[in-house]
C-alpha cells in the first residue's frame, strides 16, 4: 500500500516515525478468515470473561486533587509557622540580653533528666504488654497466587514449580464472598511481576510484588461486591500489557 502511495497509509507511515509494518506472510485465505474472525468478535461486543477497567476514573481524580490541595495547604501553613518562629527569634536578638548561664544550664540538666526519666518509664511499662501484630489479625481466607508470564493462578495450595501448577487445581479467576477477609500469598514462577487489585470503580486497592522464591502476604477486606480487576504492575516481557485477572466479589 506504501508503494500505491495511499493517503491513509502515507498520512500512518509519516504519522509513526516511518515505521514499515512487518509483512506477515498471510496468503489470501488466511487473511480472509482472520477478518471474518475480527469482525465476528466485533459484533459480540465488549469480551466478558475479563470486563475491563471503567473508563472513567474521574472520581478518583477528582479525591487526587482534593488530597493533593490538602497538601498545599498543610504546606503552606508549616511554610507560615516556621517563618513566623524565626522572625520572633530574629527580632528578640536585636537587643543583646544578659543572661544568667548558670542557672540556664541548671535548668537545662533537669529538663533533660526527667524527660529522660519519663520516657524510659514510660518505656518500660507499655513495651511488655505491646502485643504482636500477627497475633491480633483476624482470621483470614487463605489465597495462594502464583504469577507466570502472562497469567496468575489462584489456588488453595502454595505452588512453587510448574510441575505443581499442573498438578494443583488452580482458578484463572477467584471468587470470593462480599465482606471476605483475603490473604494472598503471592508468588512468581519465572520473573517479578506486580500484583495489583482494582476495586468496581477502578482505583487501586492494594498491591504487591510476585518474586520469584518469596511468598509476598497481601491481605484484602473485600467490602463492596464486584469485579475486581488484577494487573501485573511490573513490566515483566514483551505480552506484560495482557498479564490480567479478576476477582469476583458476589
Ligand atoms: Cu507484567
Amino acid at each position: 500500500m506504501l508503494a500505491e502511495q495511499d493517503p491513509v497509509v502515507i498520512q500512518l507511515f509519516n504519522e509513526f516515525d516511518r515505521v514499515v509494518m512487518p509483512n506477515k506472510k498471510v496468503d489470501q485465505a488466511e487473511a480472509e478468515s482472520l477478518i471474518a474472525y475480527i469482525k465476528r468478535e466485533s459484533d459480540k461486543g465488549p469480551a466478558r470473561a475479563v470486563p475491563r477497567l471503567p473508563a472513567s476514573v474521574a472520581p478518583a481524580d477528582r479525591e487526587l486533587g482534593r488530597v493533593q490541595s490538602m497538601a498545599l495547604a498543610v504546606f503552606a501553613l508549616v511554610s507560615i509557622i516556621i517563618i513566623t518562629v524565626f522572625g520572633f527569634v530574629g527580632k528578640s536578638t536585636d537587643k543583646p540580653r544578659v543572661v544568667d548561664m548558670k542557672s540556664a544550664y541548671r535548668l537545662r540538666r533537669i529538663l533533660f533528666i526527667s524527660g529522660s526519666a519519663a520516657l524510659l518509664s514510660l518505656l518500660a511499662i507499655t513495651l511488655p504488654v505491646t502485643p504482636y501484630v500477627v497475633n491480633a489479625e483476624p482470621k483470614a481466607e487463605i489465597i495462594y497466587t502464583t504469577a507466570r508470564q502472562f497469567s496468575f493462578t489462584y489456588s488453595r495450595e502454595p505452588v512453587t514449580s510448574l510441575e505443581e501448577l499442573r498438578f494443583v487445581e488452580g482458578l484463572r479467576v477467584l471468587e470470593v464472598s462480599a465482606d471476605a477477609l483475603v490473604e494472598f500469598r503471592v508468588t512468581s514462577l519465572d520473573t517479578n511481576h506486580g500484583f495489583a487489585v482494582y476495586d468496581p470503580n477502578g482505583a487501586i486497592v492494594a498491591q504487591t510484588q510476585a518474586m520469584p522464591g518469596y511468598f509476598n502476604r497481601l491481605r484484602i477486606h473485600f467490602d463492596k461486591p464486584g469485579f475486581y480487576a488484577v494487573l501485573c504492575l511490573e513490566y515483566c516481557g514483551v505480552a506484560h500489557h495482557v498479564m490480567r485477572s479478576g476477582i469476583i466479589v458476589r
